[in-house]
This record gives C-alpha cells, structure tokens and sequence, in this order.
C-alpha cells in the first residue's frame, strides 16, 4: 500500500457547466443548446435543459453537500444569457443576482469558487447576427466577461474564459454535432480563431475588474501516440497532435499557428489580423486542462488529415473512451515541457459508467472510483516530475445534461434521479470526499 501525498493548499473540487445543471430556463435568454435541442435527431431523444438538474433552484442545497464531500473549490460556469438574454444590451440583473449569490454561498461554505466565462450557451440572438463565426462576438463576450468580472470579482479570484475551444469549435462547426450543428471546416476554423481572440481581449479587461485574481484557459487535451515508430504513424501522431491540441496552444503560449498544419488546411485557414496574435498570447496566470483520454493513431492515406484513430484492446467507459491514466501524466508533463504554463490545473476528468442505484439510496460505482483513482495517481506522478499542478476538478459533480447525449450518460460523482432531482452521493464521492481531506490518495 502507498500513500501519494499532494503539495498544501492543493485545490481539490468539482466542476459544472450552467446548461448542464442549472435549468431556470424561464429566468434567462435563449441559447445554441436550447435551439439544438430542438433539432430533430441532434439531441438524445430531444432531452432538453429547461429543468436539467435544476441547480438554479437548488444551489443552496448542492454547495452544502459539496461542503459535506470535503471539496475545497468549485468550477461552474456563467451563462452569458443569463447575464444579457440578447448576449447584449441591458443586464439582467436577476442572472447577476443568482451568481453572486452562488459565489457568496460557496464562500461561506470555504469553498473556493473557479467561474468559467463561456461553457458554450451562446446567445441565440448572438448566434442569428453570425455568433463565433463573427469577429465582432469576440468583442460582445469582451463586453460580457467585464458586466460579469465587475461584479463577482471582489470574491471571485480565479477566471476561465473559455471552456475546451476546440470542441466548440470542430464539434459544434465541423462535425455538427454539437451546436450550432454546422458541418464546414473553414467556419470551424474561423470559429476558433474567434475565441482565442475574444480571450485574450477578455483578459485584461478581467484582470482590471478583478484584481489580484488568476487569469486562464481550459482546452481539452489528448496525449496522441503512434501506433509503431515508422515513419508514417510518427507523422499520423504528430498531424493529430497538430489538429487537436497544438491548433490552440500554440496559438496562446507562443503567439503563432502550428505551421504544419496552417499548411494542412490550405483554403481552410482563417482570416486573422495582423494584432490578433499577440492579443491572443497575451501572458495567462494558469492553463486548465480537461483530460479524459487518449489518442492512438495510424498513418491512414484515405483517413481525415491521413490519419486514421486506432480502437485499442483495453478498458473503456461507457462513453467508449478508453480508460488511460498513464495519458494524464505524459499529457502534463509534455504541456509543462513545451510552453511552460506558470500553473496548471486539472480542469475536469471523469467518466461516464451505467449506475445502479440501490433500494437504499447508494451507487456502488467502483469502476468510477478505480478509474479516479487512477487518474489522481497519474497527476501525482506529474507533480513528482516537476509540473506546477494546483488543483483538480472531477467532471462532475452530479449527474447531468451531457449534450447531445441527453441524459443518458451519468458523469456525477452524485447520482441525480432525473424524475424527483433528489440527489445521492455515489460510492465515488465518499472516495472524493476521503482524498480530498487526507489531500492524499491511498493506492492497494
Ligand atoms: C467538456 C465538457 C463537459 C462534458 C464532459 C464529458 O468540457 O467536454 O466540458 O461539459 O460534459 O467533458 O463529456
């Protein structure tokens, strides 16, 4: 038995995205996700997020269970139409309200609050002048992150703001399936050139209204490995590992696109202005990495990009993403290695397994919990090598809207019964709540 200890003051919490848990659908603007939902065939049996897990009403509730599970921080997210229904013009000050009382809650609780500035509600308003593929978006979100920075940024010293880029941006413009539901790959690309650049316009203008605080990012990244060492499958990973995590690293730490694959896309490039590079590599306070797992790739002539993506024998969640901790480390230290970032934090990781709950009210989810385990011992290992990793957010805290699969996959550490919304702690979160209290993570 080994008991890895984690550096003092290491921030052990969970994370949520406001579509996904809040509902109070009434009290805030339409989005993307709400018009989505609607699109016959895009969404799990149309499930939508007019209720969700209704935190919006019951907040109070959820920061004191967090509480009770030993969690020392928080990540949720703002929806931008709760703030401004039309994403912009006048506020809505009932949204401002909620958050502000969200954040003084978790405060009183000694629960530090991570608040994420776009978890992908776009303003339908917003997204009928054009939404992200329009440049001038990236200046409404600059306006927005300032409404919202004024007024939780007495309390709130640690910013995100933008959640996984690259998803909103491939699977919400690319592959479609995400909103808004486009299939082009030059929107795709402009779309995400558009974030990055509304970032870093937000992050002076957050660091002015709050602060003090801590300014980054959250990208999701998949450590990517050739399937051999020919020279083919060596090119195959690194053009994946271009495509889907260089694409917006670089662009952050180093102030350029990844040549190789600006050349890859050809016609497909977006249109970018001659500041917008160093806005968008303007120095962040810590980079947010969402990991869940891993790339193996082949070299594939008729694949996309040449590439085709390996299924390898192994374990897999219910989401049939192949269950990989040792990714976690090298993703860390490989991130570390190559653009320095002054902190990292786990952002979320998690997984998605077909729970049972039990007569008595409890969720035996051992494989969640080997799972957590596992992971948490991966970022151990990082820290040891050297990584600055600060803390940890387990995706999720509950069981939630989980996109375009409605409610059909449960990611919570907390069980919700999506009929009563009663919630009950799954067997993974007593483990949570042990880890984060011993602020140490006990292997067999
Ligand atoms: C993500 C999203 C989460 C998902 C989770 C599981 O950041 O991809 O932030 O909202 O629910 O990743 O798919």
């Amino acid at each position: 038995m080994s008991r890895l200890r984690f550096p003092a003051d290491f921030a052990w919490g969970s994370a949520t995205a406001s579509f996904q848990i809040e509902g109070g659908v009434e009290e805030r603007g339409q989005c993307i996700w709400d018009d989505f939902c609607r699109w016959p065939g895009k969404v799990f049996e149309g499930d939508n997020g007019d209720v969700a897990v209704d935190h919006y009403h019951l907040y109070g509730a959820d920061v004191a269970l967090m509480a009770r599970l030993g969690f020392r921080a928080y990540r949720f997210s703002v929806s931008w139409p709760r703030i401004l229904k039309e994403g912009i013009g006048e506020v809505n000050d009932v949204g401002l309200d909620y958050y502000s009382r969200l954040v003084d809650e978790l405060l009183e609780a000694g629960i530090e609050p991570y608040a994420t500035l776009y978890h992908w509600d776009l303003s339908t308003a917003l997204q009928r002048v054009g939404g992200w593929a329009s440049r001038d978006t990236a200046s409404r979100f600059v306006e927005y992150a300032r409404i919202v920075a004024d007024r939780l940024g007495d309390r709130v010293h640690h910013w995100i703001t933008h959640n996984e880029p690259w998803v909103v941006a491939m699977v919400g413009n690319l592959y479609g399936t995400h909103a808004p539901g486009w299939e082009d790959p030059g929107l795709a690309l402009q779309v995400g050139h558009h974030l990055l650049l509304s970032h870093g316009l937000a992050v002076p203008v957050i660091r002015q209204a709050s602060p003090g605080s801590q300014v980054g990012i959250t990208l999701n990244l998949y450590p990517t490995y050739p399937a051999t060492t020919s020279a083919e499958d060596l090119d195959a990973a690194r053009i994946q590992d271009g495509f889907s995590n260089r694409w917006f690293l670089d662009p952050v730490f180093k102030g350029h696109y990844p040549e190789d694959i600006w050349a890859l896309a050809g016609a497909q490039v977006p249109r970018v202005e001659q500041a917008d590079l160093s806005i968008i590599s303007r120095p962040i306070d810590f980079l947010g990495i969402n990991y869940y797992s891993r790339h193996l790739v082949a070299s594939d002539p008729s694949g996309p990009m040449g590439v085709q993506t390996l299924h390898p024998e192994g374990e897999y969640t219910q989401m049939d993403w192949e269950v990989y901790p040792q990714g976690l480390t090298d993703i860390l230290t490989r991130v570390y290695a190559d653009y320095s970032p002054r902190a990292i934090y786990v952002t979320e990781n998690g997984c998605a397994y077909e729970d049972v709950l039990t007569s008595d009210g409890q969720v035996h989810d051992a494989k969640r919990t080997a799972y957590l385990r596992a992971h948490f011992a991966a970022a151990h290992k990082a820290i040891a090598q050297g990584v600055p990793l600060r803390g940890y957010f387990v995706w999720s805290l509950m069981d939630n809207f989980e996109w375009a699969y409605g409610y059909s996959r449960r990611f919570g550490i907390v069980y919700v019964d999506f009929q009563s919304l009663r919630r009950y702690p799954k067997d993974s979160a007593l483990f949570c709540q042990s880890v984060a209290q011993e602020n140490a993570v006990v292997l067999d």
